[in-house]
């Protein structure tokens, strides 16, 4: 089994900063940990603070046979961006949006996710676990 873990602007500065809100992981922890947790699972990840390229992302793990599924953490893209929207809708992989703080607790702005409407599950504030808990998701609907 094969899952894409793909996340948004600024992810990449995990664990260096703000870790009242985001822990103080690195993104590479997460990944590691994602990994570790799950030996049997091959997983792929990328991170871009580009639009364009985590749209180019989404659609090549999406419509890749190999791909039982994608978590994807889109970042402040999530509020706005109707290109990641519209290419997690294009898409036949299973996409699990996961946020790692509880959205809804914070600025109103972040209270809505556009790319959310096209996921098949969102997960939020269960810090990086989320990560697991998508990939335990995945694979449970994978049998
Ligand atoms: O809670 C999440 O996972 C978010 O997707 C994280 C985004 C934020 O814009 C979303 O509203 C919610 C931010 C990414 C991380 O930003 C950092 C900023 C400073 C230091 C470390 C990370």
């Amino acid at each position: 089994m094969k899952i894409a873990v793909i996340n948004g602007p600024n992810l990449n500065l995990l664990g260096r900063r703000r870790p009242e809100i985001y822990g103080t992981e690195t993104l590479a922890d997460t990944i590691s940990d994602v990994r570790n947790r799950f030996p049997e699972v091959e997983i792929v990840d990328f991170q871009s603070n580009d639009e364009g390229r985590l749209v180019d992302a989404v659609q090549t793990f999406g419509f890749d046979p190999e791909i039982t599924g994608i978590v994807l953490n889109p970042g402040a893209y999530s509020h706005y961006s109707l290109a990641i929207a519209d290419a997690v809708e294009a898409i036949p992989a299973p996409v699990v949006e996961v946020h790692i703080s509880n959205i809804h607790a914070r600025e109103d702005f972040r209270h809505t996710s556009v790319t959310a409407r096209n996921a098949k599950a969102v997960i939020a504030g269960c810090g990086r676990l989320g990560y697991q808990l998508a990939v335990d998701y995945l694979m449970r609907i994978n049998g």
